[in-house]
């Protein structure tokens, strides 16, 4: 098995009075209407079925009276679910997939395969379901020269000198895997954009990838570079002076070119937009306001229904400020003045993706914008591709975090569904973890965040362990051992990693390669751009003071929960740092003073990918050799990292907390020069 066929693999039901069951209930399907996305449900359903149930099962035009098959049909007789819902229920011996819409019809085709494929029984079917966000997608950083910004899975999916004439058979499969999970729109390059991607010729190539996608119910959108009217002017100019987004000739450029899209590609989402951020232009280089350009764009879309996705992903270069707080005082006084087209999405926690970070304070303090939330499913800060790190409780943990902004219970998932601030539009977003390599995320086990993200986008609900379950039931092995085996190990390794690489609140120990151990790096352009500015170790204690007499970033938060991490005391321990510079000999409660509690967490986090390793051994027999060969490569790989990060951190803080490594560890068998060493090769050229 080489991974390329994802959770859809549909392999035979080994269990035959199962199957029989099933095939008793699967004898045929027929659709009460066409269409291509109702033909995409008939098509995948005899894929799946034929494969599951080791027989071809006929798609019909009309049921007529027969019993005993799948129905699907359109009708807006179900009030129970949404737009995009659907509900499964058994009537006259058919199991009928209901749906108010056709892409309502496809992922009830999908949620029934899924049903199947993890073994549920079917004989009191009854499921109904609606997507609780509207737009669920995915966000690739791909580049028109084909590789991919933070991508460790290979070069970009999209084949941009072939395109639009040829068209790759993996396009298919990709809109295959993403409707199989909900996901309704994608962003084909980087936010870092070229304005390539703007001109006729590139629009072409995006019109064909489009077309696949349409069928799947998959919008495409694109994001677009600022600057691009100076950069590309048009037919008549070789380029505007100026992109200010005030300046009426500019307007007209981008309202030409959104008609221009349009043409290409009637349905087009939208822009996705990054600006005045890590050096892209943007309104502010005309004295403008994020809302100034974002509305420029949001006017030229007005015609269409597409929308304008603008990032509250920017920080200044200014030595004093604190970067946790950048987005939120550039983007709160914004509240209000932005088009009703307008989402701002926001990276689930205040600096950039780190393993852990407590929720961004954005959420729940701009009820009048819609905000959309932004995850990063390729794993920049979470060790590339050989790192196992199951995702899911990282997303939850923000999802489910209370931000009180209109008393208990106002969750960020609670913001970004809409429900608390009647957002019109509601978003989620995945930085993807898809490239060119046959098994699409490089890291094998990596689907799974893929899986769960478009899972979560979805339904915020699902608790991470159902979804590690469905997960491993379709991808990997239905064996029952195997299957909570492999559930916990996944569960786990977020924390695991965390442990060895980022415990207790620390983030960013990077700068170069945001992989290799840094934690000494102090020398950078910019402040914000050094291990030391994150983690401020000095001879007293380490962390980063942002309660009243530090930063202050606590103020953004409700009193709530300002009050609860405000107090060292009572701030969770895996946040402890975020908020505080705690002295080495404080008392945590733990029993542990915090020099020997984090070296406990360096030392077990490391020691925890032994065990790892372990369980992997012990699913052997469960899962295919290739996959389990690969698997178990990148966790040799990851064990010998984590004992890297391990000593580097506990070598280099050693020398400000002039400690002992506490027993029952033992002192690393190298040097911190030998392990500068090491990293200095992952920084050369
Ligand atoms: C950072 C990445 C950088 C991205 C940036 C962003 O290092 O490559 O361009 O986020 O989200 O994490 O814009």
């Amino acid at each position: 098995d080489d991974g390329y066929r994802l959770w859809l693999k549909y392999d035979p039901i080994a269990n035959t009075s199962q199957r029989d069951a099933y095939s008793r209930s699967a004898q045929f399907i027929a659709a009460n209407k066409t269409s291509p996305i109702i033909k995409s449900a008939t098509d995948e359903l005899q894929m799946g079925l034929q494969g599951l149930l080791g027989k071809s099962v006929p798609v019909l035009t009309g049921a007529g009276n027969r019993t005993g098959g799948i129905l699907l049909e359109v009708t807006a007789n179900t009030p129970e679910i949404n737009e995009e819902g659907y509900r499964i229920a058994k009537r006259q011996n058919n199991i009928v997939i209901s749906a108010k819409t056709d892409a309502g019809v496809l992922y009830g085709a999908f949620a029934l395969l899924r049903h199947l494929q993890t073994g549920q029984p079917i004989e009191q079917l009854t499921l109904a379901s609606s997507p609780k966000v509207k737009l669920r997608m995915l966000n690739h950083w791909d580049n028109p020269n084909g590789t991919i910004e933070r991508g460790y899975a290979g070069g970009s999916l999209w084949k941009w000198y072939e395109l639009p004439e040829t068209i790759d058979p993996r396009y298919k499969d990709y809109a295959r895997a993403n409707a199989s999970l909900g996901i309704n729109g994608t962003v084909v390059n980087n936010v870092n954009a070229s304005p390539r991607l703007l001109t006729g010729e590139y629009l072409q190539k995006v019109a064909a990838l489009a077309d696949v996608f349409r069928p799947y119910g998959i919008k495409v959108y694109l994001s677009v570079y600022f600057a691009a009217p100076k950069t590309l002017g048009d037919r008549t100019r070789p380029g505007l002076k100026t992109s200010d987004p005030l300046d009426p000739q500019v307007r007209q450029w981008w309202a030409d070119k959104t008609k221009e899209i349009h043409q290409y590609i009637p349905d087009f989402g939208g822009f996705l937009v990054k600006a005045n951020s890590e050096g892209e232009p943007g309104p502010q280089d005309y004295g403008r306001t994020h809302a100034d350009g974002a509305n420029m764009l949001a006017e030229a879309m007005k015609p269409y229904n597409g929308v304008v996705i603008w990032r509250a992903f920017v920080y200044k270069a200014d030595p004093k400020a604190d970067r946790f707080k950048a987005a939120y005082e550039e983007f709160t006084p914004l509240d209000g003045q932005f088009d009703p087209k307008v989402i701002v999405q926001v990276k689930n926690g205040p600096i950039d993706f780190q393993p852990r970070e407590p929720f961004s304070p954005l959420f729940g303090n701009m009820p009048k914008t819609p905000l959309g939330i932004e995850f990063q499913l390729t794993q920049e800060y979470l060790g590339f591709a050989t790192h196992l790190v199951y995702e899911a409780p990282l997303f939850k943990e923000c999802l489910d975090a209370d931000t009180y902004v209109k008393g208990k219970g106002s969750t960020v998932a609670k913001v970004v569904d809409g429900s608390l601030h009647g957002y019109t539009h509601t978003l989620m977003a995945g930085v993807a973890n898809t490239g060119s390599d046959r098994n699409w995320t490089g890291h094998p086990m990596a689907q799974s965040n893929w899986y769960a993200f478009g899972r979560l986008a979805w339904d915020h609900t699902l608790t991470s362990e159902v979804i590690a379950d469905e997960w491993v039931k379709m991808t990997l092995t239905r064996e029952p051992t195997a299957v909570k085996r492999i559930t916990n190990l996944l569960l786990k390794s977020r924390d695991i990693y965390v442990d060895y690489n980022t415990p207790m609140g620390l983030s960013r120990p990077w700068a170069g390669v945001h992989f290799a151990p840094e934690p000494w790096q102090s020398k950078s352009p910019r402040p914000d751009w050094t291990a030391v500015y994150y983690h401020r170790a000095d001879s007293i204690g380490i962390g980063f003071d942002r309660t009243a007499s530090g930063s202050n970033a606590l103020a953004q938060y409700q009193p709530e929960v300002r009050q609860q991490w405000a107090n060292p005391e009572t701030c969770p321990l895996p946040y402890l740092l975020w908020f505080h510079h705690v002295p080495w000999t404080k008392k945590l409660s733990t029993g542990r003073s915090l020099w020997d509690e984090l070296c406990t967490r360096f030392y077990t986090g490391a020691d925890s990918v032994r065990w790892m390793q372990q369980e992997w051994t012990q699913v052997k027999p469960a899962i295919d050799p290739v996959f389990h060969a690969d698997v178990a490569g990148r966790l040799a790989t990851q064990q010998r990292e984590a004992i890297w990060w391990r000593d580097a951190w506990v070598l280099y803080l050693q020398e400000y907390a002039r400690q002992p490594i506490p027993a029952p560890f033992k002192k690393p068998d190298r040097t911190l020069e030998d392990v500068k060493q090491l990293v200095n090769i992952y920084l050369m050229r």
